[in-house]
């Protein structure tokens, strides 16, 4: 299962062209991405000044719209910019998202801090069970697979049965973009449990590698990587999708379907409701 973060909120308009930031540009990247092979969507938005945002219309118009023009797994990140309110945080469920991230620890993040106190996890964990919606626990180190373990041994299952799980390699201040951390952590959950590997920056190919070896999916994007190879800007998201699409080929494991991709999550079918 290849998914596609597309945007982030920690990469400026005027420094990457391509970072798509209106609707019109985030649903051409889904399209672009979804024939590449991608099968799931990590979802970032911005306001009309590009500026990262959690505003609930812009989220439901948003869902709407890949639901209508793609068949992408959509997720919206819960994780927002490292300057979101947790109130504004928990309130991205109300978009309906077939699935949303959930970051099991606080991780330093660069010159900033990722906030995500056990308290706020469980609430968030809560109401994804009670919307039925499939999270994806994003683990940026050893430590996270502890507490998403110990999640799971206090409230149980997800909403759908099946844990996955997120391993976010190389951002400063979380476990490093190397195949043992990679592999440390993958070793580290539950029985049962399927994991993508992100790469942040130039860890993006040694991960993505190492998870093609080893039974992992993949998550790449320009939410993590802004650079294609050493001199060279990424052109657009379709471009990273494409090569991770022949990585996973010449791996022998090709591409998953996004009805595959559901399948495997199990996420409750959307598609034809509408939004509240
Ligand atoms: N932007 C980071 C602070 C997520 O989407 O859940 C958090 C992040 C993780 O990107
Ligand atoms: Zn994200």
């Amino acid at each position: 299962m290849i998914t596609v973060a597309p945007t982030g909120a920690e990469t400026a308009k005027s420094d990457a062209s391509a970072l798509p930031v209106t609707l019109e540009e985030l649903v051409a990247a889904a399209r672009a991405c979804e024939t590449a092979g991608a099968a799931m969507i990590h979802v970032h938005i911005r306001d009309e000044a590009a500026r990262p945002s959690l505003d609930p219309v812009r989220l439901k118009d948003t869902v709407s719209a890949l639901r209508e023009a793609t068949t992408l797994v959509v997720q919206l990140s819960t994780g927002g910019s490292v300057h979101d309110p947790f109130e504004q945080r928990l309130a991205v469920l109300d978009a309906e998202p077939d699935s949303c991230s959930l970051t099991c620890g606080t991780v330093n993040f660069g010159g900033d801090v990722f906030l995500n106190p056990w308290p706020f996890m469980i609430e968030l964990y809560q109401r994804t069970q009670e919307r039925q919606i499939v999270p994806e626990f994003e683990l940026f180190d050893l430590g996270h697979v502890t507490a998403m373990n110990r999640l799971l041994d206090k409230y149980g299952p997800p909403y759908g049965g099946h844990v996955h799980c997120d391993l976010v390699t190389g951002v400063p201040g979380g476990m490093p973009g190397t195949a043992e951390a990679v592999m440390t952590a993958a070793h580290a959950l539950p029985a049962g449990a399927t994991w993508s590997a992100t790469g942040i920056g130039r860890s993006s190919l040694p991960v993505a590698l190492t998870a093609l070896a080893t039974g992992g999916h993949l998550r790449v994007g320009m939410e993590d990587t802004l650079t294609f190879a050493p001199g060279e800007p990424v052109r657009d998201n379709a471009q990273l999708v494409e090569r991770a699409a022949r990585l996973a080929e010449l791996s022998g494991r090709p591409p998953m379907s996004s009805d595959d991709a559901r399948h495997l999550l199990n996420v409750r079918d959307r598609r034809g409701e509408g939004v509240a």
